[in-house]
């Protein structure tokens, strides 16, 4: 099995109003079987209530492709559906209070964009940080400016965990994120609103595995456990 920091290289999240009026689960599987290795189920406009059966879809979906899933903001949601990680924010449970309840290989991931940020949160227990807007984008309005690569070099040179670029990212930027130091990419509305999604996510994927074969080989403590599921 591969470890959890290679399969971190392309997250595909979800956004059902991008995908519309294409079904957000169909879009998923597209994704998935042009090789994505991980989907994020992000859905903000909906109580956990309403994406309980959305999640549960997503993760048959990821589950069956042998890939991860992790889910956005809610621990509760993706312990509920048997998910392999959780994305956590600066407004969500903390980072040492999601791991205590996490069960062991759960993966933890935190959204930071300054390195005393990144860094606090992998000494409280996050086992990767996403790490953003890297690029403009219209995607979460509140995100701020961009921080550009360089601030995304400094950072992912700063911390001792696979730190993903998100924000604004395509295949044609990709590369540079991946060059600067990130392990992977994190994407919405590429994939979500690509005309072909299967035809994106593979060049999303052939993007970011030219600059990370001539990186010498990362080893992060944290995310060498084989994910669940
Ligand atoms: N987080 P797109 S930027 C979800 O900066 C998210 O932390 C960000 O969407 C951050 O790929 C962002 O469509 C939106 O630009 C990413």
């Amino acid at each position: 099995m591969r470890s959890s920091a290679t399969r971190l290289r392309l997250i595909v999240a979800t956004d059902r109003r991008l995908a519309a009026p294409r079904d957000v689960v169909q879009v998923v599987g597209d994704a998935l079987r042009a090789g994505c290795p991980a989907v994020q189920l992000r859905e903000k406009e909906f109580p956990p209530r309403d994406i309980l059966p959305l999640a549960h879809a997503v993760r048959r979906a990821t589950h069956d492709a042998g890939a991860l899933l992790v889910v956005n903001d809610r621990l509760d949601v993706a312990l509920a559906v048997g998910a392999d990680g959780v994305h956590l924010g600066p407004d969500d449970l903390p980072v040492a209070h999601a791991r205590e309840l996490a069960p062991p290989g759960f993966l933890i991931g935190y959204s930071a964009s300054t390195v005393a940020r990144a860094q606090s949160a992998i000494a409280s227990g996050a086992d990767y940080i996403g790490c953003g807007p890297v690029f403009p984008t219209t995607t979460k309005p509140d995100a701020g400016s961009a921080i550009g690569v360089a601030r995304l070099a400094r950072i992912a040179k700063a911390v001792d965990a696979p730190v993903v670029a998100i924000g604004g990212i395509t295949p044609d930027n990709a590369p540079a994120a991946i060059h600067a130091g990130a392990a992977g990419v994190a994407v919405i509305s590429a994939v979500m609103t690509a005309a072909d999604h299967r035809a994106t996510t593979s060049r999303l994927l052939a993007a970011t595995e030219a600059p990370i074969q001539r990186r010498p080989q990362m080893a992060y403590p944290h995310t060498t456990r084989a994910p669940r599921g």
